[in-house]
């Protein structure tokens, strides 16, 4: 298969802070045309924030791209790293509630939503409760965050391709504390003690960062281990959700995908995605068989992977003329 390029580099033409409540200040961003399509970008982890890539994945000729940085990551304030921060006012549904508080505050009656990973859940539990917001959804990397998946990637299953990284993942644990690694991480992350939560951060996040493509992407392992600011952002607020399932039920998510059926869906799967297996896209496929699924044969979890950038390109390209 031929693979694309994503679409060249751009910058915003307009950006601000948007106060959301509960002290939290989002930054967010539009970029492409200002009277094209508009699709808001939702970014992983929680806690990964946008970055500028996120743009180039949208023809900016056809669409009015949004992007935002969820609570307590990227420039948004305050930021989750800070020794004390309180994540107390970080949940699911406050951010569902920040994308329709964005949403009002930019005039934008109906839009597409796009989102891998963490993005995908959160598209989710937003299409699920906005529907009548949404005109097209684009997921990647599916996650729901059900037990099941956060066993596989944080207690045991991925642990098994990855026994090499597994290791420096179990490093901050002392052995006799490993039966709920999640909890066990989530004391350590959310101690004032620098000496405690910055190693506990960082190895947290260069596990994230070492299973993502199907092969090894080493400028973002040494990202996470060089930047204390944005791996302990992205280990605390992901652990926080975590830990706190989402303030969600098991399955809801797949469940509820059935209030979906009116929406023209794409499910951008990698074969080999050892964070977010293909188990779930497809169990969230079989409620929606209305949606086009896209198993990429030789992509793991990462958006950037040449088969799901293509997919993804793919699919925003032929929702860019849908009114
Ligand atoms: N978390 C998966 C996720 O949403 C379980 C994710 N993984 N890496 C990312 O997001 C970034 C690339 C955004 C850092």
């Amino acid at each position: 298969m031929t693979t694309r390029e994503l679409y060249p580099e751009i910058e915003p033409y307009d950006h601000g802070m948007l106060e959301v409540g509960d002290g939290h200040s989002l930054y967010y961003e539009q970029s492409g045309n200002p009277d094209g399509k508009p699709v808001v970008a939702v970014h992983g982890g929680p806690g990964g924030g946008s970055t500028a890539s996120m743009r180039r994945y949208f023809n900016p000729e056809k669409y009015r791209i949004v992007l935002f940085d969820q609570r307590g990551c990227g420039k948004s304030r305050p930021h989750a790293s800070e020794p004390d921060a309180d994540l107390s006012a970080n949940t699911t549904w406050h951010l569902v509630a920040d994308i329709e508080m964005l949403r009002e505050h930019l005039g934008i009656d109906k839009w597409q939503v796009f989102g891998g990973s963490w993005g995908s859940t959160l598209s989710l539990a937003y299409a699920e409760t906005h529907t009548d917001r949404v005109t097209e959804l684009v997921l990647r990397g599916i996650f729901t965050l059900r037990e099941s998946e956060l066993r596989w990637f944080y207690q045991e299953g991925a642990s098994h391709l990855f026994p090499d990284f597994w290791e420096t993942y179990l490093e901050p644990i002392p052995e006799e504390d490993r039966d709920d690694l999640i909890a066990a991480y989530n004391r350590r992350l959310f101690n004032p003690d620098t000496a405690i939560h910055v190693p506990a951060g960082l190895a947290w996040s260069i596990w994230e960062a070492s299973t993502t493509s199907l092969f090894v992407d080493e400028k973002f392992v040494k990202q996470a281990a060089e930047d204390d600011f944005w791996s302990v952002a992205f280990a605390r607020i992901e652990n926080h959700f975590f830990f706190n399932k989402g303030w969600m039920e098991d399955g809801q998510l797949i469940r509820d995908a059935v209030k979906l059926k009116n929406i023209p869906t794409v499910i951008v799967q990698g074969r080999y995605d050892a964070c977010t297996p293909p188990q779930t896209a497809w169990d969230l496929y079989r409620q929606m068989p209305h949606a086009k699924f896209v198993m990429v044969p030789d992509a793991g979890h990462a958006s950037i992977e040449p088969g799901i950038r293509t997919a993804l390109m793919n699919a925003t390209d032929e929702f860019a003329s849908r009114q």
